[in-house]
């Protein structure tokens, strides 16, 4: 046996993994294609309206009783910055969802504001989203998408619709705001899947 160190055979893996053409960054820089929206609480609401018409409404009270998680995960915006580790509070697309009846394959999300964003949903399922309403232990602040946003950290950061409003489930994809600008249809930071073509 020689002196190697259990372990050390093959080359260092690099500290941290970001996903290609990404740089870190321990800011949260603001992006937003508008002004911030300012929506008082008691008028606030989400819908989610299923390709059948049937509508689903949620109070932000109503919001609030459902069970909530916390979460940390990295985000990844295209514009080239990724942030590792943010930690999060919301309820979970599952616990939404789960009421819902609908065989719809693609969701176009809708913001306050104006902003949309499209994704199958399939991306909303299986504990891939929220609808995230605390950052690092603190409400939301509305530059960043308070009172709520979407949160779908495994696609690029422009799917995280900011005062997210509702969903709605469609039978045909329908591109969204940046989505009809020449973005990606889908968004995945590890295929890097930036433009259309990508
Ligand atoms: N409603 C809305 N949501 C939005 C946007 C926006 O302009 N409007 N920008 C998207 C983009 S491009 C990114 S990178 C993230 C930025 O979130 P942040 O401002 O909290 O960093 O929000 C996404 N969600
Ligand atoms: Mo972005």
């Amino acid at each position: 046996m020689g002196i190697v160190s259990p372990g050390f055979h093959g080359r260092a893996r690099p500290a941290v993994e970001l996903p290609p053409g990404q740089y870190l960054t321990d800011d949260f820089p603001v992006l937003s294609a508008g002004p911030t929206p300012r929506i008082a609480l008691q008028d606030w609401e989400f819908t989610i309206i299923a390709e059948t018409g049937e509508a689903h409404r949620w109070s932000w009270s109503d919001l609030l009783a459902l069970p909530t998680e916390m979460v940390t995960v990295d985000i990844h915006c295209v514009t080239r910055w990724s942030k590792l580790g943010t930690t999060w509070q919301g309820v979970s697309l599952d616990t939404l969802l789960a009421g819902v009846d609908s065989a719809a394959d693609y969701a176009l999300v809708q913001s306050y504001g104006g902003y949309t964003t499209n994704l199958p949903v399939a991306d909303l399922r299986a504990g891939q989203a929220w609808l995230a309403y605390r950052y690092e232990g603190a409400d939301l602040p509305p530059e960043h998408g308070g009172p709520v946003r979407l949160l779908v950290p495994h696609l690029y950061f422009w799917k995280s619709a900011k005062w997210v409003r509702g969903i709605e489930l469609k039978t045909a994809d329908e591109p969204g705001f940046w989505e009809t600008l020449g973005y990606h249809d889908y968004g995945d930071p590890w295929r890097e899947q930036r433009y259309q073509g990508d």
